[in-house]
């Protein structure tokens, strides 16, 4: 049986895939990991949490060693509207914790899973249908630190013979957790704002396209890659996935077949707009696809009627949750 770290667990990718691996591979055999403490219980609870900082090499060591780790899931980072505006953070987390990660999997010989994004391409990247293999020239300390990361995965298969394996993500979208500040956190916010108010202001214009996928494809995408037979695989790193592509216009559109009152209207970030006009409108995953047999599940369609019943759902149990709360502290008349 497998002994897998996630780190980052608590984050919007972490969180999902770390209550779906312990489906797969047992409570136990999943250790959660992250800097800071879960909001609520269940990750806590359903197996062991390590308050690990990914730039403490000997608090890593310690980890790996008791737990008798054999896969990492490396999912601590900043993303890309945070790293604009603290880059020397997103260069230590992103860059350094990696480095630590990449070196704790070698001295204890395990697989090791590392996102990518499509912050790691740039405005002289093709963006229509971007190449599994194409100039890559970033505009952001995200995307310079997207850059070395999938390099370094590169050298530690090459050189040290590390079973590295990576996904370029699109922005995901997802009702468990909500996202960590990056640029496209707009597709999960107008989905609360919707259901919520029936109404949201989007920070990037209506016609910017972005490449996008729903986190159940997400998952699938990380554990299949990682389940993928070794001797399939040509790139290893870094490959090109995606589910869907849209604009915020259309993703309204799409929102008001179900909640027909929804308005949008738009108040434009400079910062976050200037990166999603460098980035993918949507990436050619045709290497994923053959190499390891991708196939995402969800179009814009689907994504968007489910995102819509399970979020309602969500909202409504926090509320009910809320005012018992409330009741129970009340005090006795
Ligand atoms: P997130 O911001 O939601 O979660 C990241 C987690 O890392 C947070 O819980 C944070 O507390 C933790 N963290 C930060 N610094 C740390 C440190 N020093 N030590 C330990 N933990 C630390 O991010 P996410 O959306 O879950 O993204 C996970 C990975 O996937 C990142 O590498 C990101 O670049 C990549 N990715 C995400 C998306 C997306 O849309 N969510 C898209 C493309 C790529
Ligand atoms: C971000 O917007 O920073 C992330 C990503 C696409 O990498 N969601």
């Amino acid at each position: 049986m497998k002994k897998i770290l996630v780190t980052g667990a608590v984050g919007q990718i972490g969180s999902e895939l770390t209550s779906i691996l312990r489906q797969k591979y047992g409570n136990t055999n999943v250790i959660a990991s992250d800097i800071r403490m879960p909001a609520d219980d269940t990750i806590r609870d359903s197996g062991p949490f390590e308050s690990m900082d990914c730039l403490d090499p000997h608090h890593i060591t310690r980890v790996m060693q008791i737990h008798k780790v054999d896969t990492i899931y490396h999912l601590a980072a900043i993303l890309s509207a945070v790293g604009e505006s603290k880059p020397t953070l997103a260069w230590q987390v992103n860059v350094n914790g990696l480095y630590n990660m990449l070196e704790a999997a070698r001295q204890y010989h395990c697989a090791i899973f590392v996102p990518s994004s499509i912050g790691a391409f740039g405005a002289s990247t093709p963006l229509d249908n971007t190449p599994q293999d194409t100039i890559q020239r970033p505009d952001t300390m995200y995307g310079v630190t997207k850059v070395s990361g999938e390099l370094l995965c590169d050298y530690y298969h090459k050189r040290f013979d590390l079973d590295t394996r990576g996904l370029r993500f699109p922005g995901l979208i997802s009702h468990e957790t909500e996202p960590g500040g990056g640029t496209t956190d707009y597709a999960v916010e107008i989905f609360y704002e919707a259901i919520r108010h029936k109404k949201y202001t989007c920070y990037l214009r209506e016609d910017s396209s972005l490449d996008m996928m729903y986190m159940p494809d997400a998952i699938r995408a990380m554990i299949k890659l990682m389940e993928a037979d070794p001797d399939g695989l040509i790139h290893r790193n870094a490959f090109n996935v995606t589910a869907m592509s849209f604009t915020p216009e259309q993703l309204a559109h799409e929102i008001r077949k179900h909640i027909p009152e929804f308005t949008i209207d738009y108040s434009v970030d400079p910062i976050r707009q200037a990166i999603a006009d460098t980035w993918p409108n949507y990436m050619d995953d045709s290497a994923a696809r053959k190499e390891w047999g991708w196939q995402p599940k969800y179009d814009l369609a689907k994504m968007t009627k489910d995102m819509i019943q399970e979020l309602s759902q969500k909202l409504q149990r926090d509320g009910m949750n809320q005012r018992s709360r409330a009741g129970d502290s009340e005090v006795p008349k």
